[in-house]
This record gives structure tokens, C-alpha cells and sequence, in this order.
């Protein structure tokens, strides 16, 4: 049987036994997709089932016209941590610390600092923020980003999964002791440990003028990546005392501990909820991407950051909650995959008018406006890591770069 099972929650999911029965109506994916049944599905991962015809009629649309390879039988899955088996999730570490592992490509003067393949990522990262993060290819470049270090897994380090994604609601009430971060081997490693930095800045009026710290900010002690070497920053850092980069744009090699406080208060302003409404509430793109980056801060809310920052500072730490240098925690890719995910499901709301646009960001926060249609001549260039290739192919997952970038999340 091919779809979505769900799993009674039992050591035998281990062993791959005690299947349950499918959930509902069912796809035919390309592998038999296991849920992990400690986790109802969520009010996103429903509306990302509802959404699933949608998905289906778009694609008919799309195989009727001839203009793609890429179906959803034969579509890569992205799942979501907790699905994923223990050994699963022991395979992703290996492939990750292989990564760390081999040596890197980077131009040794543009980046002395980068001492690996991963390190090649957060390098690129670095010298391509300001095309990464501005509103036309924020959404592109960083699911491009995504794919070429999956990709990279794959062949370079012989995974045979895809990148999982974080769903923060299974988290938010304690990341500490979560899947992610409880520290042991199948886990993206533990918290840091105790410092005082006195939490995260933002944009927002008091008393939500910073996220406030949690127990952490220190080395990571425990995990897979406790003796992680981070190397390249910092450049925009929010923890204190750690030693200054070498060079001034932060691509220096400057050999430090993993740090990270795993936050709470953060992940609270990542729930279910939080992002149901980011989808269904914002139906402009410009909205949309102002309620992702959180702005306006959301009145009379708690944990108003906006699912961007709530996601990046459930990490935090260094190089975790550097601007710069976030890709050089692992979790990273967890982080921006959900975020991803959250994208295709606004997208596939309405695919005949939203899979092409863009914000504009020229509306001031808090207004709306429709965006614009990207042009075919825009493109994304991430340097030595990877083909330049056209914006428009990868705003889609399903079929863009001529077939090859052809991925759904579960
Ligand atoms: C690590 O934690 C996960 C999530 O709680 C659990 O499923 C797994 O069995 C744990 N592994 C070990 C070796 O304790
Ligand atoms: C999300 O749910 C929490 C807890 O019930 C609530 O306090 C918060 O206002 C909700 N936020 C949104 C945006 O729905
Ligand atoms: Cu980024």
C-alpha cells in the first residue's frame, strides 16, 4: 500500500512493524510514507492534505501541457523529523558529519574559513546574504539553497533520504527534551550550555522588544555535534564573547564550539496556529511576506516574532542566530525546509496565480499590494556552489530546473 500511514506510537516503529491504518484519502507516492503517531496531525498538516487536489488538478494541468517530467508519483518526499525512523535519523547525522567531514571547495581567498563542505554552504550564505534575503528571491534562493545541500547529502555523502523538515508545533511545548534537540544520537544535538546574553533584539514596541533568552547560549555538549568545529563568523551574532572573525566580512577561520539556547518563547510564536493563519490570512504575497519576517507585530499575541525569526531562534546561539553566518548550525536546513513547506502550501492555494509571484517589499509593513510576476530573465546565483539558473524555475518545486527540482513535503 502506497500514501500516508500513521503509526501507533511503539518501539517496534524501529523494526518497521505495527503499521496502522492509512489515514484518509490516499496519493500514490513513490515510497509509503510513516507517520509517527505521537503527533495528531496539525491544523497546517490538514490544510496540507485539503490541499493536496489542488495539487493534483495542477499537476494533470501541467503533464496535459507536456511541460514536466517531474509527477507526484515520482516526487522526492520531505518529511518531518519525528517521522522519520531512529535509524533514519541516525543516517541523516552521518550524512551531515560526512559533509563536515570532506574538504572544501570554496576559493581559499574569498573564504579561508570555510574547513569543509558544509562549511561551503555557510560561505555561500555569507557572500550571497544580500541576493539570499532581498524580497525577490528571499523564497527562490533559499528553496534552491535547500536542494543543493540535500543534493549534496546525496552524492557526496551517500544519503539516501531527503532533508527533513522541523514542524515547530511538535516542539514549541519543550524543544530541550524534543526529538531535535533532547542531545542524543538521533538527535540534532543537545542545548548549549547556561550563559547570560540577555536575549534576542526586535523590531517591536515593548515588552516585545526581544525574544527573551532561555537557559542556553553556550557550547553544545551533547550530541552528534558537540565536537562540531564552527569556524567561518561571527558576523551578526547575538550571543556574547565569542572571539571576533579574523578578517571583517566574517569568512576568516575562527575555530569555536556549536553554541545554541534552544528558546522556548520562541518556538511558541512558531505553533500551528501561528502558521495556519500566516497561509490563510495573507492571500496577498506582499502580506504574506511581511506576516513571515513579522511585521506588523501581531497586537495583543505573546509570542508575536513571525514564523521566520520564531524558527530561527528556537536555535539561536552561534552561528545559529547570526544573520550571516545560520546555516552554519545544522538545524538550519530544518528550520528553512519547514519555512519552505509553508511556501508551497500558500502556493498551491491558488496555483495558477501564485506558484510565479514575488513580493515587492516597497509596501511599507502592514499594507498589502499584490507583488509582481517574476521575470524570466531574474535569476539566482549562489557563486562557486552552484549553477546560476532562472528565478521562475524554482519558485517550482514540483517540475522546476527541467524536472530535476521535484519534491512534495509530507
Ligand atoms: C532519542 O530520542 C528520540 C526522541 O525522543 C527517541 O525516539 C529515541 O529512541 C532516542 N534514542 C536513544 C538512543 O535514546
Ligand atoms: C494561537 O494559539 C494560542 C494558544 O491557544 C493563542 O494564545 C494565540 O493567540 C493564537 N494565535 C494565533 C495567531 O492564532
Ligand atoms: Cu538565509
Amino acid at each position: 500500500m502506497r500514501g500516508i500511514q500513521s503509526v501507533a506510537v511503539v518501539s517496534s516503529l524501529l523494526s518497521g512493524l505495527a503499521l496502522a491504518g492509512p489515514l484518509e484519502k490516499k496519493w500514490s507516492f513513490k515510497d509509503v510514507v510513516i507517520r509517527n503517531g505521537d503527533f495528531p496531525l496539525d491544523v497546517v498538516d490538514k490544510l496540507e492534505e485539503a490541499t493536496m487536489p489542488k495539487i493534483e488538478a495542477h499537476m494533470a494541468k501541467k503533464a496535459a501541457a507536456g511541460k514536466t517530467k517531474c509527477t507526484l508519483e515520482n516526487a522526492a518526499i520531505r518529511r518531518e523529523w519525528s517521522d522519520l525512523s531512529v535509524p533514519e535519523r541516525e543516517d541523516y547525522v552521518k550524512a551531515v558529519l560526512c559533509l563536515m567531514s570532506k574538504p572544501a571547495k570554496a576559493p581559499k581567498d574569498e573564504a579561508p574559513g570555510a574547513l569543509s563542505r558544509f562549511d561551503d554552504f555557510v560561505a555561500t550564505h555569507m557572500t550571497m546574504a544580500g541576493q539570499l534575503h532581498d524580497p525577490t528571491h528571499l523564497f527562490g534562493a533559499h528553496r534552491y539553497y535547500i536542494w543543493i545541500y540535500e543534493k549534496a547529502l546525496r552524492e557526496e555523502c551517500g544519503y539516501k533520504g531527503y532533508q527533513p523538515y522541523m514542524n515547530y508545533d511538535r516542539y514549541a511545548a519543550d524543544p530541550i527534551h524534543s526529538a531535535m534537540f533532547n542531545g542524543n544520537a538521533s538527535s540534532m544535538g543537545g542545548n548549549g550550555l547556561p550563559t547570560n546574553y540577555g536575549g534576542i533584539p526586535q523590531p517591536f514596541p515593548k515588552p516585545y522588544d526581544k525574544i527573551p533568552q532561555a537557559g542556553g547560549g553556550g557550547c553544545v555538549t551533547e550530541g552528534p555535534f558537540k565536537d562540531m568545529v564552527v569556524s567561518l563568523g561571527p558576523k551578526a551574532t547575538v550571543v556574547r564573547n565569542i572571539p571576533p572573525n579574523p578578517r571583517a566580512d566574517g569568512l576568516g577561520s575562527n575555530p569555536r564550539c556549536l553554541r545554541r539556547d534552544v528558546n522556548k518563547a520562541s518556538t511558541m510564536g512558531a505553533r500551528a496556529n501561528y502558521t495556519y493563519s500566516l497561509i490563510m490570512d495573507n492571500p496577498d504575497v506582499n502580506a504574506f511576506y511581511n506576516r513571515y519576517l513579522g511585521s506588523p507585530p501581531l497586537r495583543n499575541e505573546a509570542f508575536p516574532w513571525g514564523l521566520h525569526n520564531a524558527g530561527h531562534f528556537t536555535i539561536g546561539g552561534d552561528p545559529g542566530g547570526d544573520f550571516y553566518c545560520s546555516p552554519g548550525d545544522p538545524a538550519f536546513y530544518f528550520h528553512h525546509g519547514m519555512l519552505d513547506r509553508v511556501w508551497w502550501i500558500w502556493q498551491m492555494q491558488d496555483p495558477d496565480t501564485r506558484v510565479d509571484l514575488i513580493p515587492t517589499g516597497e509596501v511599507p509593513a502592514g499594507h498589502t499590494g499584490h507583488g509582481r510576476r517574476v521575470r524570466k530573465e531574474e535569476t539566482v546565483d549562489l557563486g562557486w556552489t552552484a549553477p546560476e539558473v532562472p528565478l521562475l524555475a524554482l519558485h517550482d518545486q514540483l517540475g522546476g530546473l527541467e524536472g530535476e527540482m521535484c519534491y512534495i513535503y509530507v
